[in-house]
């Protein structure tokens, strides 16, 4: 890795996320002169040779601090020691930003016009991260385009169907040419059928289990390659509660959900040595589209009986909202979480840890 990401240092390539923080590491091992590291600092910071910016920052320590500002990686100059005149001294480095900065990434999540994606979406780009999305139809697309503009977010927009295996191929591809590589994956698309099993037509069972489980394994197929390429990458599955527990009416729903938590832990097993964290959220019961039958008010202006049963099941006493995962989302898609892989974050308001309330 290294050696590529100085070659491309070297040839005036532009170094991936991953990349320059190889780079980085070199420096902070301390193994190359203060020198070569100013020029890599500079290569990090202006996407130029390396090579070419020794003559200009060989003058002097604060010639090099000027040019080896690395802000882009999250990383700043502290410290420069060195007369540049004889390329001796070193280079102190630290980063400087918060380990939850997403700055510089590129985050596809699926299926987030509106919910939960929306949320997760609107937290990464709260942390810095370019947003990418997708719906099935253009016009849902454009829908959520204007969504985003109007939190102040350029996000960008695809049309494709994440149970299409050759839709979403083709659209990572597109999506890494015209915008930047996936650097973050979040399978958020989700459907529910709420059917008593018995009857349930299996053409119903089928189309749930391939849209929740499924789909994330096709678009984490298709954003995996990349990522190993680049030295790493972040994926981070919606799970559920019903990763965990049934009820009834959610048998497929519950049988995807589980599927989807095994998922998880089995790419963060396959691919952790090549710097992949992949970890689950399980959402509680979020106040979404999705979840509207069940808080719909009674004829009588009562609460829904599911309603209440959730309130009673839940600590926090109430519906989550679907801001409440976007904190979890950004720490999952963070360096903050590089050592964090095949977990399954709860984010249930203490339902799982709860017998429920007596009535
Ligand atoms: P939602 O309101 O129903 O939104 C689901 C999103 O997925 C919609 O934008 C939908 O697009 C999109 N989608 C569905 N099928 C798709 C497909 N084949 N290709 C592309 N996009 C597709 O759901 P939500 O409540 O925000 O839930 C989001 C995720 O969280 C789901 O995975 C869900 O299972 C999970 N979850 C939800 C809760 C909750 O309480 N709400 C709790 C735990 C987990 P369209 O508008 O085109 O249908
Ligand atoms: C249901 C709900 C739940 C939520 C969520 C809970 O019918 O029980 O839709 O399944 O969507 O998955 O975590």
């Amino acid at each position: 890795m290294i050696k590529e990401a100085i070659k491309k240092v070297v040839n005036k390539e532009d170094l991936g996320y991953y990349e320059a923080y190889a780079v980085m590491n070199e420096i902070m091992s301390g193994e190359t002169s203060a020198v070569e590291n100013a020029a890599y600092l500079a290569a990090l910071s202006t996407k130029s040779s390396g090579m070419e910016t020794i003559a200009e920052i060989s003058g002097s320590a604060a010639a090099m601090r000027e040019h080896a500002e690395c802000v882009e990686h999250d990383m700043d100059v502290i410290d420069i020691v060195g007369t540049g005149g004889d390329h001796s001294g070193s280079i102190n480095v630290s980063t400087t930003a918060s380990p939850f900065s997403l700055e510089g990434r590129t985050a596809l999540v699926t299926g987030a016009v509106y919910g939960i994606g929306f949320a997760i979406a609107k937290a990464l780009a709260g942390a810095g991260a370019t947003i990418v999305f997708n719906d099935r139809t253009r016009e849902a697309v454009n829908r959520g385009l204007a969504s985003y503009k109007s939190e102040g977010i350029e996000a960008h927009g695809y049309v494709f169907d994440v149970t299409d295996e050759n839709a979403v191929a083709e659209a990572v591809r597109t999506i890494e040419s015209d915008v930047a590589p996936i650097d973050i994956l979040v399978n958020n698309a989700g459907i529910i059928k709420r059917v008593p099993m018995t009857e349930m037509k299996a053409s119903d069972f089928r189309q749930v289990i391939d849209v929740d489980l499924n789909a994330p394994f096709i678009v984490s197929k298709a954003v995996i390659p990349g990522m190993i390429e680049r030295g790493g990458g972040k994926i981070i599955n919606i799970c559920s509660m019903m990763s965990e527990l049934g009820r009834e009416t959610v048998s497929a729903y519950a049988a995807a959900k589980g599927g989807l938590k095994m998922l998880t832990r089995n790419i963060a097993s396959e691919y952790g040595e090549l710097n992949i964290q992949c970890n689950g959220i399980g959402p509680g019961y979020i106040a979404t589209p999705q979840t509207a039958p069940l808080r719909e008010r009674q004829a009588d202006g009562s609460r829904h009986p599911f309603d209440q049963f959730i309130i009673a099941k839940t600590p926090a006493a109430r519906w989550g909202d679907p801001s409440d995962l976007g904190g979890p989302a950004v720490f999952l898609a963070s360096r903050a979480s590089d050592f964090v892989n095949g977990q399954v974050l709860y984010v249930d308001g203490g339902i799982l840890a709860y017998i429920g309330k007596q009535p």
